[in-house]
């Protein structure tokens, strides 16, 4: 069995700062938390970022100068959310490849999102994927729901491989209007997915978060954890620090003799770019 490659999303677009005082919003947060992240075996980290009044921001000067801080301090691989938050107008998402990062997510449809809707129609998930070949960046497409599974499978028929020519997808389980953080739901996902996908992670939002967990290192997938996604550690305990979640996390797969990935391991196993 493959080891484990851990992905922590520290923060995440919805969560208020206010309601959530752990939550790294500022650039100096983002970093301590991304370095000490590294440190208890995660190897990518998937970035959202905030401003000065803690809300969700694609400015494109923060997100070139978060690239650039994340690879001065860490090694992790540097993945930018380009779905940013359910107010975020496309093209605004699309210049998110400027920043260059190493890796972007890329939501494989449009979805209810609580209250709200996330947009991705498939005009969008086209330029996105075109774009990131040209600009040499890895997608990780984000999967909410089983039909996510049919629109990746046109993208690639449409458009060939991603850049690096791996094909790695993300389960993104139990938000209202996506699929639910079950382990059956999340198997019933993993038997559908085209022969072209090479890796799959899964996070479980809220509740399911450890069922997910779980269920993806049994069945051989890869583990997104962090704030983005849960903010309870346990009944009646809050996180504090997204290195907690990472931490559970790379003891749980050592326990199940795959330990975390080493970046440089996971750099390759994704197809990612040389530095
Ligand atoms: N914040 C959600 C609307 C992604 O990062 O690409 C979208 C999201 C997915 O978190
Ligand atoms: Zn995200």
């Amino acid at each position: 069995m493959t080891a484990t490659l851990i992905t922590v999303a520290p923060t995440g677009a919805e969560h208020e700062k206010s309601a959530v005082p752990h939550l790294p919003t500022a650039l100096d947060e983002l970093i301590e938390t991304a370095t000490a992240c590294a440190a208890a075996g995660a190897a990518m980290i998937h970035v959202h970022l905030r401003d000065e009044e803690h809300r969700p921001t694609l400015d494109p000067g923060r997100l070139g100068e978060a690239v650039a801080a994340l690879r001065e301090a860490t090694d992790l691989i540097v993945q930018l959310s380009t779905g940013g938050s359910v107010h975020d107008p496309l093209e605004s998402r699309l210049r998110v490849l400027d920043a260059a990062p190493d890796s972007c997510s890329l939501t494989c449809g449009t979805l209810n999102f609580g209250d709200d809707i996330f947009m991705n129609p498939f005009g969008f998930m086209s330029d996105l994927y075109v774009l990131a070949q040209e600009r040499q960046v890895v997608p990780e497409f984000e999967l909410f729901d089983l039909g996510h599974i049919g629109a990746l499978s046109r993208l690639i028929d449409r458009h060939g491989l991603p850049f690096g020519g791996k094909v790695h997808v993300d389960f993104v389980t139990g938000v209202p209007g996506g699929m639910p953080a079950t382990p059956a739901a999340l198997l019933a996902g993993v038997a559908m997915l085209p022969p072209e996908v090479t890796s799959w992670s899964a996070t479980g939002i809220g509740r399911g978060h450890l069922p997910v967990l779980a269920t993806t290192l049994a069945a051989g997938g890869h583990a997104r954890v962090g704030m983005e996604d849960n903010t309870i550690y346990a009944k009646g305990q809050p996180v504090e620090h997204n290195s907690e979640l990472v931490v559970r996390a790379a003891r749980l797969a050592t326990e199940m003799q795959r330990p975390p990935m080493a970046t440089t391991s996971a750099r390759e196993f994704l197809g990612i770019r040389a530095g």
